[in-house]
C-alpha cells in the first residue's frame, strides 16, 4: 500500500488531497514536524531534503509535494488536463509556479511575520509584497476561468488548495476580501468530502500543536548560529 509521510501542513495536505480525490488506499505515516520526526534518518532516508511530505509506493520512494502530486497524476491518468502539448506546457507552468512561487513565497512571509525572533520590516515587506503579487495572479486567472487550467478539476487546483488554507494566516485575516475568485474555488474544493477527509487527519493522528522550544529547534535549525 502507498505510505504517506504526513504532517497537517500545506504541502502535505495536498498529496493527501489527491490520494482522497483518487481513491487510492493509503496508510498515514505521521512526521511530526514539530517533534523533529523529519530530521530522524528513518525519514530523512527517504526524504534527504528533511521536509514532509514523502510518498512511497512499492519500490517508488518521491519526495516533494508538486513531484508526488505528478507521479500520482500520471500513475492513475486523474486530475490531468488534456494529453496535448499546448496544455500540458500549461499545468507544467501553474504547477512549477505553485512549486517556487505560491509555496516559498508564503512560507517566508509566514515565517517572518509570525516565527522570526524579531520583527524584520524588510523581510516582512519584501515576502508580503511576493506573497499578494503571487496569490493575486492566481486570483486574476480564477477570475476568467473555473480552474486554474480552464474547465477541469487538476492537479494544479489541489496544489492551490493546499496553500490556500492558509491564506489568512499568510496574508491577514482580511485577504479573503481581495481574492474572491481564490475563495471561490478554495470554498469549492474545501466542501468536498475528499477535503473533508484530510482536515480529519489532523484530529486522528494528534500533531503537536505548540511551537514551542523544541519545535523551533526542530523547525529554525538556522537560529543555532544566532546563539553561538
Ligand atoms: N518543496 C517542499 C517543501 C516541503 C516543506 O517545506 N514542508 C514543510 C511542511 S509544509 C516541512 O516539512 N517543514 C519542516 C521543516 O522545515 O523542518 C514540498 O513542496 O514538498
Amino acid at each position: 500500500m502507498i505510505k504517506l509521510y504526513y504532517h497537517p501542513a500545506p504541502n502535505p495536505a495536498k498529496v493527501a488531497l489527491f490520494l482522497e480525490e483518487a481513491g487510492l488506499p493509503y496508510e498515514v505515516v505521521p512526521v511530526d514536524i514539530r517533534k523533529g520526526d523529519q530530521h530522524l534518518p528513518a525519514f530523512t532516508t527517504i526524504n534527504p531534503n528533511a521536509k514532509a511530505p514523502a510518498l512511497v509506493d512499492g519500490d517508488v520512494v518521491v519526495f516533494d509535494s508538486n513531484a508526488i502530486l505528478l507521479y500520482l497524476a500520471e500513475k492513475t491518468g486523474q486530475f490531468l488536463p488534456p494529453n496535448t502539448p499546448v496544455a500540458r506546457a500549461q499545468m507544467l507552468s501553474w504547477l512549477m509556479f505553485v512549486a517556487s512561487g505560491i509555496g516559498p513565497y508564503s512560507g517566508q512571509a509566514v515565517h517572518f511575520k509570525h516565527y522570526a525572533p524579531e520583527p524584520l520590516p524588510y523581510a516582512i515587506n519584501r515576502y508580503d509584497f511576493e506573497a499578494w503579487r503571487h496569490w493575486r495572479l492566481v486570483d486574476a486567472r480564477l477570475a476568467q476561468q473555473p480552474y486554474m487550467l480552464g474547465e477541469r478539476y487538476t492537479l494544479v487546483d489541489m496544489a492551490v488548495w493546499g496553500w490556500a488554507r492558509a491564506v489568512p494566516f499568510i496574508l491577514g485575516a482580511d485577504a479573503w476580501q481581495e481574492l474572491p475568485s481564490l475563495k471561490r474555488l478554495f470554498d469549492q474544493i474545501q466542501a468536498r468530502p475528499a477535503a473533508q477527509r484530510v482536515d480529519a487527519l489532523k484530529a486522528k493522528y494528534a500533531f503537536k500543536a505548540e511551537m514551542d522550544d523544541e519545535a523551533r529547534r526542530a523547525m529554525f535549525p538556522h537560529n543555532a548560529r544566532l546563539a553561538g
